[in-house]
């Protein structure tokens, strides 16, 4: 479910202040690619480290996010497809500070240059840690002032602005460590660093011509999300 903003007066014809290739959208859509409004999230949500690690870890979420200081952030989000919502307002900790206070000490993750983030959905990332460990990247629970909905992650999901949407994995249940960066697979695949400012796309694809691609893909796969949400509410 998208939430409606209003634009302020320059913010509709006028796309300055936006990375390479994005437009803005008044709206904040769901965007999955499984169309499936809520995955299988268990009662007392967990989120797991494993991996290049010396000891894996499954803490309870309300562990992690009560053994860290809230951090509230606002931050504009930009799908590959190049559509951009401006001005999320996140609220949940920092991944840093995730990784520094209760990672390094707990699972000492020798050598590791990437995690794998899991959503409870299957769907997968891979962040490369200079990526991962930046300033503002969250581990979030809240989206303007409320808890963050089904639509959007719930209950947790990875935040990193910088970095297209596929990397801000939603449902977030586990993170892998590894020692290597897996390989990027295929055309219309993951950019192992996927920067927004670099118009890090696709590994192969050519960005202006990925970016057709996203426009005319846009509206589809919006609307097969709005699809599934109603469908989801009637259940
Ligand atoms: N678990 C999970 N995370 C996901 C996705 C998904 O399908 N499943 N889609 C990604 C993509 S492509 C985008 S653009 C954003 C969309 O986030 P939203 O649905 O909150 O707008 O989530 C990303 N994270
Ligand atoms: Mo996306």
């Amino acid at each position: 479910m998208g939430t409606p903003r209003e634009p302020t007066a320059t913010e509709s014809s006028s796309r300055a202040g936006l990375p390479p290739g994005q437009r803005r959208r008044r709206d904040f859509p769901r965007f999955g690619v499984p169309f499936l409004s809520r995955p299988p999230v268990p009662d007392v949500p967990e989120l797991t480290v494993t991996g290049a690690v010396e000891h894996e870890l499954r803490l309870p979420l309300a562990d992690v996010l009560d053994a860290l200081p809230r951090v509230e952030r606002t931050a504009d989000f930009h799908c590959v497809a190049t559509w951009s919502a401006t001005g999320l307002q996140w609220s949940g900790v920092s991944f840093r500070q995730f990784w520094e206070q209760l990672v390094v000490p707990r699972c000492r993750p020798a050598g590791a240059v990437a995690v794998i983030a899991r959503g409870a959905d299957g769907v997968t990332a891979v962040l490369d840690l200079r990526d991962a460990l930046a300033d503002d990247v969250l581990l979030a629970d809240g989206l303007d002032g409320r808890p963050l909905g089904d639509g959007h992650g719930a209950p947790l999901r990875l935040v990193s602005p910088g970095q297209y949407g596929y990397k801000n994995i939603k449902h977030l249940v586990g993170l892998e460590a590894t020692r290597t960066f897996p390989r990027p697979g295929r055309v219309l695949g993951e950019h192992p660093r996927a920067r927004v400012a670099f118009e890090e796309r696709d590994p192969y694809l050519d960005a202006r011509a990925y970016r057709l691609i996203g426009r005319a893909l846009t509206p589809p796969i919006a609307w097969l999300n709005r699809r599934a949400a109603r469908a989801s509410t009637r259940a």
